[in-house]
């Protein structure tokens, strides 16, 4: 193998006098963007913000160095983290966001139109405030009358409130500092508390390539408390190892989630179809071996 050719990032793809931004996803492997321009950079009382103009992936918000969302590959996290749980329930009303400061999960839950009410529980005001200046496409419905947006700490939150929801979405950061304790039993029973009887809880669980010992304790934990868990998984061509799972978890084992998902009739969807739908359920043995399961 000639080492000078393709292992090399060619002389004319490093940005000339502007620089790059580079996610590690393992120990001397990772994702690098060229930047052209920085829009935002501050640090909140929880978190690194920034937000970059990017060469190919349009803009893109980064928290502690993580890649969150770009413009370009946004919608097929959000479309699978929200289209699967709101079409695997009967009559999705009542809606619980927790994090998702951004607003990619609130454009999309906002296309069923059985949503009376969604509220959106993210702990970090900033990532709200310059989603809302910098990515208007993704936050572009977090203004919306339909939406109660509680800044606070989605923990406290649901502790001690009553059944109401029907479906409960974690967009979370990696389950590291302030955002470990969303990957916790105890949370986990907490939000399950707070679901009606048909209630459905869907969470992003990291990825099976880079992040496969956080994917199996969570496997766990989830199992532990709700009666029926499954994942599935999305291409992701900006995080780590370009395949990201989910999991959907039921509150009561009387439903299946192996039920036909209800159909949405929308133009503007780019990556979730019901085809989709079921097929992201089907793991290869390697996914299957991490969450334990045969
Ligand atoms: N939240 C999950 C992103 C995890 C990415 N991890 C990483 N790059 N190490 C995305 C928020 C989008 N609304």
């Amino acid at each position: 193998m000639d080492l000078k050719k393709s292992p090399f990032i060619p002389n004319d793809k490093i940005p000339k006098g502007g620089f790059s931004f580079a996610e590690f996803h393992g120990s001397g492997t990772g994702l690098f963007f060229s930047i052209k321009k920085v829009l935002f950079s501050e640090k909140s009382t929880f978190q690194e913000i920034q937000i970059l103009e990017t060469e190919e992936y349009g803009r893109m918000l980064i928290l502690d160095g993580a890649v969150q969302t770009t413009e370009r590959d946004e919608f097929i996290y959000h479309e699978m983290l929200v289209h699967v749980p709101m079409l695997s329930h009967p009559d999705p009303r009542k809606i619980l966001v927790i994090g998702g400061g951004d607003g990619g999960c609130v454009r999309e839950i906002l296309k069923h139109k059985s949503v009376e009410k969604l509220t959106m529980v993210e702990i970090d005001k900033l990532v709200v405030d310059c989603s809302k200046k910098y990515l208007p496409g993704i936050s572009s419905k977090l203004n919306h009358p339909k939406l109660d947006l509680c800044i606070e700490d989605a923990v406290e939150f649901v502790k001690g409130r009553s059944s109401n929801f029907d479906v409960i979405i974690v967009d979370s950061t990696d389950p590291v500092g302030f955002a470990s304790p969303l990957t916790t039993e105890s949370f986990f029973r907490s939000a399950k508390k707070i679901l009606k009887e048909n209630g459905i809880y869907a969470a992003q669980t990291q990825g099976p390539f880079f992040e496969s010992k956080s994917m199996s304790v969570i496997s766990k934990r989830l199992k532990k408390i709700f009666p029926l868990t499954s994942f599935y998984l999305a291409n992701t061509p900006t995080y780590p190892g370009g395949i990201w799972s989910f999991a959907l978890s039921y509150k009561n084992s009387k439903n299946d989630f192996k039920i036909t998902p209800r159909i949405l009739k929308r133009k503007d969807l780019k990556y979730y179809s019901q085809e989709i739908h079921n097929a992201s359920f089907a793991l290869p043995p390697y996914v299957k071996k991490i969450l334990g399961e045969k």
